[in-house]
């Protein structure tokens, strides 16, 4: 055996079944040892960065270790967009950097990069290995620090140690990080109780946390009678059209939400660190729950924190809740709710060209096969389909959430294919962060992955245009000159499609999705669709006006 073959033996037992990268100069010997077996699929992807957050997306869907390599220098360096995206989203994923040879380390040998140095802040753990005692031992501890931690570890080896041959010692066999599960201590609980019992509207906030306690955490809502507001991460954990959702909260969110956080008198934070500080209320007591206990109070204060995960924690509690207890809130919210869905209902039945994007996304949904799994690229993407993607029971959501970082989409489709054969993974993407790395549509071909990428051509970084005329500028340097998506489409050897008239939209997204291949679905919108914030101040209606008025003048 070689240092590389007990890298993959190590990555094996983790669960890890893709590596995602490019071959090459330092880590040929792990390139090697991957030829050499066949319990891990090496994925060859044009771009690191389209390999890491592939990687990223898959640890995020599955909540297991993902894995993505590149060569020490520029490979490593074009892998860390797509780690700082599961650093960010608390994604457990390693990366396997070569090394110069350990003779030339600190010498700026060609290619040499001070990778540990480079990796610091993206990685919870980071290290070179520079003799083959260190093995398997630093490979057990990254893993282990990547799943425990959810987040990013990172092993760098050098050219001269990736290949040495040597043998396990029985002492230091391979075994598996165990992650068990954390309840908060009873006392805790008693003092949430007492707080729920005083409360008599509780709202919940749900977040990705939640995502193996649905169950749990609907249960405990309907004994609390809390309607369920949930971050734009946690989309895939309740619908808008379930009786306890509020829908989303924060600019992308609606008004039911804000209603629900600025109506309650006791707010329950479930597995969420929802971040933007302006969303929470003013007044209310706040019981917080999270595995991690920094996380404890990190956005607002709260007068309860309970460390535990999230299904056990809901569980205990809703043992100790006394019921029946008032509705009246819930009904309050469930009527901003109903006028809500009108008002979206309206925006999706839009027959305007350019199409109208939530009549696109929508119709999406409409579409979509009940075991797809959904991937929001970054932009005004991000934003129709927070509001307008109705997901089923069986259908996944994800996307760049802390990051938030352009061209997620087609790695992230990538990713999530290969984890889930028998799903179908749609990219929801804009133009601009389609093209950022859309050399890797050959991946998904060379690959057979039947994933679907969703374009929407508004020929600008239509996000951008929103945030400038948000600030009062005038809309500047954010037009864009698109290559023939559907051309490009087919010269990868993927199905294409355009569409540019809205009653054609169910006809070809069907057809698109009886695709067996890769397809792109190039969608022309209207680049003038405005996305309006849950409630609107005045100055916020101040400065757009002013950035309209200058747009007009030429300014
Ligand atoms: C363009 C753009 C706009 C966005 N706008 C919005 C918006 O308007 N609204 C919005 O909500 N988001 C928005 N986001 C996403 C946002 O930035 C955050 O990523 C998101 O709100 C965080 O969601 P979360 O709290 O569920 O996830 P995370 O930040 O991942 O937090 C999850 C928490 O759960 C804890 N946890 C994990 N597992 C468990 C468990 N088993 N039990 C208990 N705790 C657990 C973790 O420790 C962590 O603290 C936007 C993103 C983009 C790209
Ligand atoms: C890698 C990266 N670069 C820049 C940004 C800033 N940014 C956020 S959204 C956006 C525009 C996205 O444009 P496009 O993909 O065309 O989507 P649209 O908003 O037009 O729907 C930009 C530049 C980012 N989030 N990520
Ligand atoms: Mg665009």
């Amino acid at each position: 055996m070689t240092v590389s073959d007990i890298l993959l033996e190590v990555l094996a037992a983790h669960e890890v079944e893709h590596i995602f990268g490019i071959p090459g100069d330092a880590i040929n010997d792990v390139t090697d040892a991957l030829r050499r077996q066949d319990q891990i699929d090496f994925i060859g992807v044009r771009h690191e960065e389209t390999g890491a957050l592939a990687a990223s997306v898959q640890a995020k869907l599955t909540g297991r270790l993902a894995a993505c390599m590149g060569t020490s220098g520029p490979g490593g360096i074009h892998l860390l967009n797509g780690l700082y995206d599961a650093r960010m989203d608390h994604a457990p994923v390693i990366a396997i950097t070569g090394q110069v040879a350990t003779g030339v380390l600190g010498t700026e040998a060609h290619q040499e990069v001070r990778l540990e140095r480079l990796f610091a802040d993206v990685a919870v753990y980071s290290q070179t290995i520079t003799t083959e005692a260190q093995v398997p031992d630093v490979f057990l501890e990254a893993c282990h620090a990547a799943i425990a931690h959810r987040g990013v570890a990172h092993v760098s080896i050098p050219t001269d140690v990736s290949g040495r041959k040597m043998s396990l010692s029985p002492n230091r066999p391979i075994k598996a990080a165990m992650a068990g599960r954390i309840s908060p201590v009873a006392a805790d609980c008693g003092a949430a109780l007492d707080l729920i019992a005083k409360s008599e509207r509780v709202a919940i906030l749900a977040g990705i946390g939640c995502l193996d306690a649905r169950d749990e955490l609907l249960t405990f809502a309907e004994a609390v009678q809390a309607p369920v507001i949930r971050s734009l991460k946690a989309k895939e954990i309740i619908d808008d059209d379930h009786p306890l959702c509020a829908g989303g909260l924060g600019l992308l969110g609606g008004k039911p939400a804000v209603k629900a956080m600025d109506g309650c008198d006791l707010l329950i934070l479930v597995g969420t660190d929802f971040p933007y500080r302006d969303f929470y209320p003013k007044s209310a007591k706040i019981i917080q729950i999270d595995i991690e206990p920094t996380r404890i109070g990190r956005r607002h204060p709260v007068d309860i924190g309970l460390v535990g995960h999230a299904g056990p924690t809901l569980e205990t509690l809703k043992k100790g809740v006394e019921t029946p207890r008032s509705d009246i809130f819930l009904q309050d919210i469930q009527s901003h709710m109903a006028d809500w869905r009108k008002r979206r209902d309206k925006d999706e039945a839009s027959d305007a060209t350019p199409i109208s994007p939530p009549r696109l996304v929508s119709m999406l949904s409409k579409v979509a096969p009940d075991n797809a799994i959904f991937i929001a690229d970054t932009g005004t993407s991000t934003a129709w389909a927070a509001r307008h993607l109705h997901i089923r029971p069986g259908q996944r959501f994800t996307l760049s959430g802390g990051l938030a970082t352009m061209a997620i989409g087609l790695p992230g489709a990538i990713g999530a294919q290969l984890a889930y054969p028998d799903h179908r993974a749609i990219a929801i993407v804009g133009d601009g962060a389609f093209a950022m790395l859309s050399g890797d549509l050959v991946t998904a071909v060379r690959y057979k992955l039947p994933i679907v990428i969703i374009v929407l051509n508004n020929a600008k970084l239509g996000f951008i245009t929103l945030e400038q005329e948000a600030k009062g500028l005038p809309d500047w340097g954010t037009d864009i000159l698109n290559p023939d998506f559907v051309a490009l489409a087919k010269a990868c050897g993927a199905a294409g499609f355009r569409v540019t008239e809205p009653d054609e939209l169910e006809a070809t997204l069907s057809q698109a999705l009886a695709e067996t291949g890769p397809v792109v679905v190039e969608v022309v919108v209207d680049p003038n669709a405005l996305i309006m914030p849950p409630t609107i101040n005045a100055s916020q209606a101040y400065h757009f006006g002013l950035a309209k008025l200058r747009e007009l003048l030429g300014q």
